[in-house]
């Protein structure tokens, strides 16, 4: 038989089929999901659980006329499959291939690129003002999850549009889940939505009522709506919705196609902001999904049959910053941790475990991580933040004004700086060294290797003139032995891995060691490289710059951050201070542009870091006159 599935490259496909045939196609779309992301590894239980959301949409609304602007864009596989990008979904997250997140750049029905959280709202309404401006006509739609919705600019979004009287929708996917169980007051409130079933109940009769009637009975349906409008101020625990300026819809099942089609037809023609709730299930229909959404939230390869992940050959950096920063808060209390939404990622879930009154998950709120930890700080605690490199962006103004001018003695712990691979530009911790090491009172530390790192945390929560910065790569560390006992390292002081005589290397974190096989390399050419670990980027060791400078005509800077305001501009700036002039500097980081998606085997040799490419280019540099 024929698959349905088969016939759908575009939406006007989709909107051939009857509304009877749209569960055969989900439960299609199912399938292809699973075997398409058990390959190229992605975002699987966010998809699963939009599978009837997505074809709800696109069977109602007019793509791209229509706006969908999709929260964090972790879920729009479905909205790819069934916008022209079926064909190419093997290719998904890969070198080349279509990317992961909705991107404009990639198809006319991407209408906003995303990547982060909690940015729907606001660039959904910008688009709807900017219609009402031109006088054109279509709709625009946000579609948010519930842990989307905790993050402050959501909520900026929905009080800005909710004060306005323009016709724009929200859809809250509500599936209880961040990537964790999501958490906070807005949360609990949504769960208690859902649960009071009188008022879905009279709800649900209401809908059937209006329904038959006549379609000239107007005044009829307004002192229905009325009495509706009357019954939700008594029945609805909150009113948060209402009261922000929304239409509230729902609670309606998020997997019932047939519903969500009615509902999306009715509000199409109604006026002003409306808000559809939906409850769903992350992870809907594969089982290992569902019955562990946080591990299927995103993942790399599995086995279909089985849902077993790739085994690791070392544990990863997220797992030895988490399991060290438990042995030293095991010894000193006043050590708590602070995660935006991201406990597994960061590894602070071995402190949860371990001691959950001093584990604190604020949501996707980094902002408020950060000043949070601010105030803790200030009553003697020692936070320790634990935030992706490209998330913590989010709390730029609150690194400067509420802790670095403040010289609070806060650990940052950033996992994912540099380039993460699949994810691609909306992931890379490409600009963490720069965006920090302009920061008065920061100091900036990067280890070289997993050992390294657990000193780098031991000495960080030692410190007390101010805030630290730990940035590691992602992934797995280097697999080295357990060095017995922790060690404090002196700030600001960096360490030769290997002496030579014609070239200097410098290299920051997770470059130190491609960088000593790249002076092996160089070594067969008869080049002595001296390698050199920086360790700290903010302060540079001075005494090892005066003494390189004096020892070495060229200078090679190599770092896993973009060049401009990363460690080799701290170099530039040091030469250009101290008035060298008979050296030459060669920089080498992330050039000044949004690197693509793809495997980082594929990225280093896009960016010039594979081992012969570099090789290459430090030699070409140094037997340059
Ligand atoms: C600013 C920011 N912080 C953290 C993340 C990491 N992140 C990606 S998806 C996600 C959970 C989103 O939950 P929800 O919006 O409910 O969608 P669901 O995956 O449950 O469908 C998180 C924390 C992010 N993308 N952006």
């Amino acid at each position: 038989m024929q698959k349905l599935l088969d016939k759908i490259q575009y939406p006007e496909d989709l909107k051939k089929l009857n509304i009877e045939q749209l569960p055969q196609l989900a439960e299609e779309i199912r399938t292809f999901l699973v075997e398409q992301v058990s390959k190229t590894g992605g975002h699987l239980a966010p998809n699963l659980g939009v599978v009837e959301l997505t074809l709800a949409l696109h069977y109602v609304f007019d793509m791209p006329k229509d706006k969908i602007v999709w929260d964090v864009g972790h879920q729009a596989y479905v909205h790819k499959i069934l916008t022209g990008r079926k064909d190419r979904f093997h290719t998904l997250r890969q070198y080349g291939g279509i990317s992961g997140f909705p991107k404009i750049s990639e198809s006319e029905y991407d209408v906003f690129g995303v990547g982060h959280a909690s940015t729907s709202i606001s660039a959904a309404y910008g688009m709807a003002v900017a219609r009402d401006l031109n006088q054109d006509d279509f709709s625009v739609v946000a579609v948010i999850g519930d842990g989307a919705m905790t993050g402050g600019l959501a909520l900026e979004g929905l009080n800005n549009a909710g004060g306005s009287r323009r016709d724009f929708i929200v859809i809250l996917n509500d599936n209880r889940m961040s990537i964790s169980p999501n958490v906070g007051a807005l949360s609990k409130a949504l769960t208690q939505v859902i649960t009071t079933s009188l008022y879905n109940r009279v709800k649900e009769d209401i809908w059937e009522l209006t329904g038959r009637l006549p379609r000239g009975a107007r005044t009829l349906r307004k002192i229905i709506q009325r009495i509706e409008e009357a019954l939700k101020m008594m029945l609805i625990p909150g009113q948060f919705f209402e009261r922000m300026g929304f239409r509230y819809f729902g609670p309606v099942s998020g997997h019932n196609i047939d519903r969500m089609i009615r509902i999306f037809r009715e509000i199409k023609k109604l006026h002003g902001p409306i808000l559809v709730h939906l409850h769903s299930v992350k992870g809907k229909g594969y089982k290992f999904a569902e019955e562990d959404a946080t591990k299927f939230h995103g993942l790399g390869s599995f086995c279909p049959e089985t849902g077993n992940a790739k085994p690791r050959k070392a544990p990863p950096y997220n797992e030895i910053f988490g399991t060290a920063l438990v042995e030293l808060a095991e010894k000193d209390e006043k050590i708590i941790g602070i995660t935006a939404a991201m406990a597994h990622g960061t590894g602070l879930i071995h402190l949860q475990k371990r001691f959950p009154q001093r584990f604190f998950d604020v949501g996707i709120a980094e902002q408020h991580a950060v000043t949070f930890a601010a105030g803790m700080a200030l009553q003697g605690l020692k936070p320790v933040v634990a935030i992706y490199s490209t998330f913590l962006q989010r709390a730029y103004d609150q690194l400067i004004h509420d802790v670095g001018l403040q010289k609070l003695p806060i650990v940052f712990v950033l996992d994912r700086g540099g380039l993460v691979g699949e994810d691609g530009p909306t992931h890379h911790g490409s600009f963490d060294l720069s965006y920090l090491r302009i920061i008065p009172n920061f100091v900036i530390m990067a280890p070289r290797d997993e050992n390294e790192l657990r000193d780098m945390l031991y000495t960080a929560l030692n410190y007390e003139d101010g805030p630290v910065a730990i940035r590691y790569p992602r992934g797995e560390s280097l697999g080295l032995p357990r060095k017995p006992k922790l060690e404090m390292i002196p700030i600001g002081k960096s360490i030769v891995e290997r002496t030579g005589k014609h070239v200097a290397i410098l290299a920051a974190g997770d470059r130190v060691v491609p960088v000593l096989d790249v002076a092996s390399q160089l070594e067969k050419r008869k080049i002595m490289a001296e390698v050199v670990n920086v360790r700290f980027i903010k302060p540079l060791d001075r005494v090892m710059l005066e003494n390189i400078t004096r020892r070495f005509k060229h200078v090679v800077t190599v770092e896993n951050n973009c060049m401009i305001g990363g460690m080799g501009s701290a170099v530039a700036e040091w030469m250009a201070e101290a008035q060298v002039t008979d050296v030459t500097l060669h920089r080498f980081g992330l050039k000044d542009e949004f690197i693509p998606h793809g495997s980082l085997c594929d990225l280093w040799d896009y960016v010039g870091f594979s081992t012969h490419l570099l090789t290459n280019a430090i030699e070409k540099c140094v037997k340059k006159k």
